[in-house]
């Protein structure tokens, strides 16, 4: 069936095939675990188009930036920073993948053990099946976990990669290495856009995308409410969504969306009974359409109240301080605020058992289900700590380590239902 993209998507050379069942599928996907929610929000739709429209509506928008002299920059990692580009007058978009379409592909150059999150972004650029790789003048890797860092090698061979160096501590020389690379990543920015970057547009850009973390502070504070407002797929739709449209469009539609789970929150409505288990997630990212263990926790009677992930509040729990007056001062509040991201990259990485508990009483989490990605060492590491944590607040915790495939779906379920009756 032709669509009014397809010329767009010929000219970004997918292969058109096999991207229109890709598109099939994510349809049909999206259809069983988000439509079939009852009472769903009425600001959800906003998302339901977005969604719709993600390799449709979006990259027109890409392209016609792009033919107005605009460059767009593709990122794996929140450590990016996406202010640089936005005050350089550049687009900024996630390219993180959570199918598994791709991964024969993948695994032809990259080993098995690896994780799906990697396999995914290689295979999409591979079998030609994103049109946001493709619309990319600069792909940006960073030095967090070994598969990635080793991947951008072998990615740098199909897309124009630059790689930036991520400590893997937080000392006072960390904090001056990474400094540096933001300068570096600058200065580049300003050489692939060719605008040079100012201290008010630096500010205003700051500002914005604080302006969308803000948004979505209020989203998750709106989520300790007993009973729970949104489902944690919706509200995992929402950080997915954050990656990829407009950020001032996002956060104006965001915050109606709150004002509508506002109003829910005051006449003591939900999505779920007051008496259903009350789930947190960390671990992690989870990209979109990546949500299967979020519909098989939230089918077996929990709800999902947080993400502790990247595509969740470890992006929006801390806000760059926007009082800089010089070049110097600004830079070094993104520096600041991007070195108390608690990646399980970095060692030690104590502040993130700190935060997960106060998150999950913030919440009032009845429990907390880690997720791993199969292959993925740091977090996997980092599984154990956390339990010992959640343990010592009396918090119980399901490490789940899967990957894309639907598989283990069963297994899952299994273990996902004996964990929520037993917090019951
Ligand atoms: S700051 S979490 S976005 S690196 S799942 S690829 S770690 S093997 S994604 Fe991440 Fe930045 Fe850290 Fe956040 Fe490697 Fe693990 Fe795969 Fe991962």
């Amino acid at each position: 069936m032709s669509t009014p993209y397809d010329e767009m998507w010929e000219k970004l050379n997918l292969d058109l095939d096999a991207h229109a069942g890709l598109l099939q599928v994510l349809g049909k996907f999206y259809g069983d675990i988000y439509m079939s929610q009852q009472g769903r929000l009425r600001g959800m739709e906003y998302l339901d188009f977005v969604l719709t429209e993600v390799h449709g509506l979006r990259i027109k928008e890409l392209q016609d930036a792009k033919a107005r002299g605009r460059k767009v920059i593709g990122t794996f990692c929140v450590f990016v920073p996406e202010e640089i580009v936005l005050a350089a007058d550049g687009v900024q978009v996630g390219l993180c993948a959570g199918a598994e379409a791709g991964t024969d592909a993948a695994e032809k150059i990259l080993p098995r053990s690896t994780c799906a999150l990697i396999k995914s972004f290689v295979g999409f650029k591979l079998s030609r099946l994103c049109p946001y790789i493709e619309s990319c003048d600069l792909v940006v890797g960073e030095t967090t976990c070994d598969g990635k860092k080793k991947a951008y090698e072998i990615f740098a061979d199909y897309a124009p990669v630059y790689v930036m160096e991520i400590p893997q501590m937080k000392n006072a020389c960390d904090h001056d290495l990474w400094r540096a690379e933001v300068l570096r990543f600058k200065d580049r920015v300003e050489e692939v856009t060719g605008n040079t970057i100012t201290v008010a547009k630096l500010r205003e850009a700051i500002r914005l995308v604080n302006g969308r973390r803000r948004v979505l502070q209020r989203l998750n504070e709106l989520r300790a409410a007993s009973p729970a407002p949104i489902s944690g797929r919706d509200a995992l739709l929402v950080n997915q969504i954050s990656f990829y449209d407009d950020p001032v469009r996002f956060t104006e539609k965001i915050g109606q969306l709150c004002d509508e789970l506002e109003e829910q929150v005051k006449a003591g409505k939900g999505v779920a009974p007051k008496d259903a288990p009350r789930l947190m997630l960390s671990g992690c990212p989870m990209a979109v359409p990546n949500w299967k263990l979020p519909y098989i926790i939230e089918s077996s009677g929990a709800v999902i109240v947080g993400e502790e992930s990247c595509i969740g509040t470890r992006n929006t729990r801390d806000l760059v301080d926007e009082n800089g007056q010089t070049m110097d001062e600004l830079l070094n509040a993104l520096v600041d605020r991007t070195m108390r991201i608690d990646c399980a990259c970095f060692t030690p990485n104590t502040e993130r058992l700190d935060n997960i508990v106060d998150m999950a009483r913030g919440l009032k989490a009845d429990g907390v289900v880690h997720y791993g990605l199969s292959f993925c060492t740091p977090y996997a590491m980092e599984a154990f700590k956390v339990e010992k944590a959640l343990k010592s607040a009396d918090i119980p915790m399901l490490a789940i380590e899967t990957d894309y495939s639907m598989e283990d779906v069963e297994q899952l379920k299994t273990r996902v239902e004996a964990f929520v009756e037993m917090i019951r």
